[in-house]
């Protein structure tokens, strides 16, 4: 059966159907890619081959165009479906990028099966011309508490594009475990990267320089940028295991792999300190061409607020000197934070330490209530996976809130964007992770990228029902929420 145009997640700006008009894609399909467009032709190609099929061999001649139009924002698209052929343009590749996500989801659901059906590959006929409202709209991965292999991020990658999700945050440090290779400090992973590491001790492994470049190669050829997370100056305790010489007292503490926190510090009055920050932050800057490090910046129940202070103004320009601009959680608001600085809102009440303050300055703030979206959440009391010190989240409540308007003086100017972070105490697998993180990341992502007068949950409902057949053909794992009237 041929989807409605506007069935689509996040619902796009403008959808314009056109009763008379369909494609259906054939053995003889292909694929024009004008120039600037042929990185974006072949992800298309590839991800329409399997279930298909069909050849769809790139060119200068085919039914289905791809073109770029200065007149459009990089990441906005215009997908025009007629009888004739298929037009996507867009300001830039990202947009390209963004209409093919549109189109994959207007193709019958088997169309994400690995092996090829017999099915009438019919798109229904109009045009959708569509922009994100914000452009940071991003997932986080722990991969401290719980070590995922570059392979897992990798599908983690390809699960979270299809929603137009266009940042992906690897909080790479914590107190069970370090994940990311410094060539100054080997014993960060040598020691806490390996065996015993992570929460119950079963989630060890690191990415090497090599893998996480891999990482960010793979998350931007699908137009994702990486933002790679340091935590300090709490969440310590696995480098302090490696490295003594970061503790008060210099003696090694004892590894941690329990899911207290707030107990660690790195010591504000020590230049050792900040010769290990200053060589992490170097290193992890020149690996990520993103414009974000993020340095963590909570929980620091350890610290005092005079050494949190004397250790945040010390650290920011270490950021801005390695060329990026920080990220901290909103803890690091209650330091004066130069523009630059992005705040990330946790908090689970309206209740400020600064970020309004930080963006009455002008800095910008990134939207990740832990009520609302931190997939870590259990969905019920009964889900078997995840936490419940924020409350339960379903996914009516995952959608029903407004970024702009959850902190008073937090207006939509001051927004970056918004965040689904996904903390892994209690994650064991990528199924554990994707069954977290599907169906809540889309409603999520409908919050970053629709236009607020769009926002249904009605619609949203019922769109997101079809995911489930789309999801069972990609063999992502999703709760089957009873909120939602999957299909039978
Ligand atoms: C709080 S929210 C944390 C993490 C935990 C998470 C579990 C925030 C910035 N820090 O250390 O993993 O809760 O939900």
């Amino acid at each position: 059966m041929t989807r409605e145009l506007g069935d689509v997640i996040p619902a796009p700006g403008e959808v314009r159907p056109d009763a008379a008009a369909f494609f259906t894609l054939d053995a003889g399909t292909a694929i024009s890619a004008a120039p600037g467009t042929e990185h974006v032709a072949a992800y298309l190609a590839d991800v329409l081959r399997p279930a298909t099929g069909f050849d769809l061999p790139v060119g200068d001649n085919g039914a289905i165009t791809l073109s770029l139009d200065a007149g459009l924002a990089a990441e906005a698209y215009r997908l025009e479906i007629a009888t004739g052929g298929v037009r996507l343009t867009a300001g830039a590749s990202a947009g390209l990028f963004n209409a093919v996500q549109t189109l994959r989801q207007l193709l019958p659901a088997e169309i994400y099966t690995g092996t090829p059906q017999q099915v009438a590959w019919t798109l229904p006929g109009g045009t959708i011309v569509d922009a994100p409202r914000f452009g940071y709209r991003g997932a986080m991965l722990d991969v401290a508490r719980h070590f995922f292999t570059v392979a897992e991020v990798k599908a983690f990658i390809d699960a979270i594009v299809q929603f137009k999700i266009n940042h992906l945050h690897l909080h790479l440090t914590d107190d069970q475990g370090w994940r990311i290779e410094i060539d100054a400090w080997p014993k960060l992973t040598a020691i806490s990267g390996g065996d015993g590491t992570g929460v119950d001790g079963v989630g060890p492994g690191f990415y090497t320089k090599a893998d996480y470049t891999e990482i960010v190669e793979y998350a931007a050829a699908r137009f994702v940028t990486i933002v790679p997370e340091i935590d300090m100056p709490g969440h310590v305790n696995a480098a302090q295991v490696a490295y003594p010489e970061l503790t008060a007292d210099g003696v090694a503490p004892p590894q941690r792999t329990d899911v207290e926190v707030g107990y660690s510090s790195l010591v504000a009055g020590k230049d050792e300190t900040y010769a290990f920050v200053a060589d992490v932050l170097r290193e992890v800057a020149a690996l990520t061409p993103g414009p974000y490090v993020h340095i963590g910046g909570d929980e620091a129940q350890a610290t005092t607020a005079e050494d949190y202070r004397t250790f945040i103004e010390r650290v920011l320009p270490l950021v801005t000197a390695y060329g990026k601009s920080p990220i901290g959680w909103h803890e690091m608001a209650t330091v004066d934070l130069p523009p630059s600085a992005v705040t990330q809102y946790w908090r689970i009440e309206a209740a400020d330490d600064g970020t309004a303050r930080a963006a009455a300055t002008g800095g910008k703030v990134l939207m990740s209530p832990a009520d609302r979206t931190y997939l870590d959440m259990k969905y019920t009391e009964d889900s078997p996976l995840g936490l419940d010190w924020a409350g339960v989240l379903g996914v009516e409540k995952a959608y029903g809130w407004d970024p702009a308007e959850r902190l008073p003086g937090v207006g939509e100017e001051s927004l970056l964007g918004v965040e689904a972070p996904l903390w892994s105490e209690t994650l064991r697998s990528l199924d554990d992770v994707l069954t977290m993180t599907f169906p809540r990341l889309p409603a999520i992502a409908e919050i970053g990228w629709s236009p607020r007068e769009t926002r249904d949950w009605e619609s949203f409902r019922r769109r997101l029902a079809a995911f489930g057949p789309r999801w069972q053909h990609q063999s992502v794992a999703y709760h089957p929420s009873p909120e939602i009237a999957w299909p039978t």
